[in-house]
């Protein structure tokens, strides 16, 4: 049995999409973005009080990119990794640990934007320099994809699925339209039905009510 502990929009998203591109049965156990995750109930599953966290052979496993390598490893037959000795090995892991340096902004601008409540606490400083951020984030990629219609020489992968899912989220506070390579590998990859699955559904809370949230400037 495969249970995922998730919340809709967060990077237990990637999870999700990466369980359907594996194509393995699996269970969604929603939970809502807020204290819950931190009591004990939910923090036997993870410590942190994070999601994502998956249950699976008995054990509990958490942190999205270990999760992702160790999705990779007990179902190869899917090819979304690139075991050791692959030419491919490198950048697959170079590019499935990036989505972690992208939602880290992207977890500062959703505090900043959407977690505090009172403009007292908001910082235009931080969410201006935190937007940027995401935008050389943004190069970074662009120029990895550019002569690319994937991060890898290889195909599909679950370095487009973790680094995807991170853009997705990202969107929300900066453009992507500046970056012709992505924006087109954004479409394509968006388009697997994989990633349409574990997009939340009509009654889910979301996370993210707005299509994009400019910085604050302050008062
Ligand atoms: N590095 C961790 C980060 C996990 C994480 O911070 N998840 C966020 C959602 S995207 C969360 O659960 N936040 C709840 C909180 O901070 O209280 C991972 O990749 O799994």
């Amino acid at each position: 049995m495969i249970r995922l502990h998730h919340v809709p929009q967060s990077r237990s998203m990637r999870v999700l999409w990466l369980l359907n591109e594996l194509g393995v049965p699996y269970e969604v156990q929603v939970w809502p973005f807020d204290k819950t995750l931190r009591s004990d109930d939910y923090r036997s599953r993870n410590p942190a009080g994070r999601v994502p966290a998956l249950e699976i052979d008995g054990t509990c496993w958490w942190e999205s990119g270990a999760i992702t390598e160790l999705l990779c490893e007990r179902f190869p037959e899917a090819g979304m990794g690139r075991a050791p000795g692959h030419p491919d090995r490198a950048q697959w892991l170079i590019w499935v640990h990036f989505a972690e340096t992208i939602s880290q902004h992207v977890a500062a601008l959703t505090q900043q934007h959407i977690m505090l409540r009172a403009d007292a606490m908001r910082s235009a400083t931080v969410m201006q320099l935190e937007a940027k951020r995401l935008e050389k984030c943004f190069a970074a990629i662009d120029g990895r994809l550019s002569g690319r219609d994937l991060l890898l020489d290889g195909g599909f992968s679950a370095a487009d699925i973790s680094v995807g899912q991170a853009v997705y989220m990202a969107r929300h506070f900066a453009r992507i339209e500046p970056f012709p390579a992505l924006q087109g590998w954004y479409e394509r990859i968006t388009a697997r039905p994989g990633f349409a699955l574990a997009c939340p559904n009509e009654a889910q809370a979301r996370i993210y009510t707005q299509a994009f949230y400019a910085p604050w400037e302050g008062t």
